[in-house]
């Protein structure tokens, strides 16, 4: 049976047995929610390890400094400026949809009581001071700074020395996407323990806005492809949007029925080679980097989901926080691994950041695959329009004359 098919046998599950306790939720949280919580602390376990890890190989895939030059700048210009777009239309979506306005679940004492620092603070804080504090302390701005710094600086190093430090993380990062697929095996169970809590303690009223968060992510892919890449291509890689969106459909048909950008990156390739005239040098250095570090879609998704999340607990996000959820879900992108669930893992990564509570990964946890299948699409076909516009910058894209907008 497919493991999507288990997570929502254990969300079914997790609902059937919250309703029939709805009277009596000290049961359910005697019994049932610590096998939730040893779920929860699974993903927490390793998410330092796995960011960190993923964050300095990603950052030294981009190639060292030199090499980087023109195409690794456009490329990687591109690529955040897009994340943070996606972002921004998240929480703007989930802002105007308020998937979970409504809802006010109880937070843990130690969740009302985090202080969000000023705006001034927040950008000052990305910088830690002392790196192993942060590491310790679960900071993640900070663990996603110094990793990145590690990253790039790693790449100034001759192969000989940079080699057998990017290995090791190389091999951890391997390790960490590893324990990850063992975890997800688990996910039915922790759903289930996360759930049968949450609709015993709140009723049935809680499942309704999972359908407006379905909706608020498919809404904001659509209009991320129409408003971004639609005119990035027209504009800047000089073809027809249509020429474009009809080219890269192999791609993102499958993106969207695999969940995993890294499974689709062959026929990304081929797709954007063949259909849209990119070249192979262009094609083979944008692709493989946009499939490791750049995820619109997920960036998007994490943008509702953070929103939706506070106003399901009934917590009001100040500025500050909606910057470090802006900073955090973009930067934390480069790390989040092309293989379906990994934009759920790093969306801890964003709760944490913020002092949001984990548990309201459970809400999500049971739709995350439909959520995963159109923030993959995305993924996919970010990445092929930053090889269109990177390609057509460097007259390396040879489309046939009738597809010149
Ligand atoms: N499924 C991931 C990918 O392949 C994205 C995600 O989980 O957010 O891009």
């Amino acid at each position: 049976m497919k493991l999507t098919t288990k997570i929502l046998l254990g969300l079914l599950a997790g609902i059937i047995v919250g309703l029939l306790f709805t009277g009596s939720p000290e049961l359910i949280k005697t019994f049932v929610a610590p096998i939730g919580t040893l779920f929860l602390n699974l993903i927490k376990m390793i998410i330092v390890p796995l960011v960190f890890s993923s964050l300095i190989v990603g950052a030294a895939s981009t190639g060292d400094a030199k090499t980087l030059g023109r195409i690794g700048g456009k490329t990687m210009v591109y690529y955040l400026l897009t994340t943070a777009i996606a972002i921004v239309i998240g929480l703007f979506l989930g802002g105007v949809l308020q998937p979970g306005a409504g809802l006010t679940i109880p937070v843990g004492v130690e969740v009302a009581q985090q202080e969000a620092p000023s705006l001034v603070d927040t950008f000052l804080n990305i910088i830690p001071s002392n790196p192993l504090k942060g590491l310790v302390e679960g900071n993640m701005l900070q663990i996603i700074t110094f990793a990145l710094f590690l990253g790039i600086g790693l790449t100034s190093l001759p192969e000989e020395k940079g080699r057998p430090f990017l290995n090791f993380f190389d091999s951890l990062a391997e390790i960490m996407y590893k324990i990850t697929a063992f975890i997800m095996e688990l996910a039915p169970y922790g759903v289930f323990g996360l759930m049968a809590p949450v609709v015993a303690s709140n009723g049935p009223a809680v499942l309704l806005p999972l359908i407006k968060v379905i909706a608020a992510v498919y809404i904001g892919c659509i209009v991320h492809a129409l408003v971004v890449y639609a005119p990035a291509v027209k504009l800047l890689g000089k073809m027809n949007p249509i020429t474009f969106f009809k080219g890269v459909m192999p791609a993102a048909v499958t993106a969207f029925t695999t969940s995993s950008s890294s499974g689709t990156l062959p026929i990304t390739i081929k797709s954007v080679k063949e259909n849209l005239g990119v070249s192979d040098k262009i094609a083979s250095f944008v692709l493989p980097l946009g499939a490791t570090i750049n995820m619109d879609g997920t960036a998007l998704y994490q943008g509702v989901c953070a929103l939706f999340v506070a106003q399901a607990y009934g917590i009001t996000l100040t500025m500050p926080q909606l910057v470090t959820i802006v900073l955090t879900a973009t930067l934390g992108s480069i790390g989040t691994a092309g293989v379906p669930g990994a934009g759920m893992i790093m969306l801890t990564i964003v709760l944490n950041s913020v002092g949001l509570p984990l548990e309201g990964i459970a809400l999500i946890a049971g739709i995350d695959r439909v959520l995963d299948m159109a923030r993959t699409c995305i993924n996919v076909v970010g990445d092929t329009s930053a090889a269109v516009v990177v390609a057509a910058s460097e007259n390396e894209i040879d489309v046939p004359c009738s597809n010149i907008v």
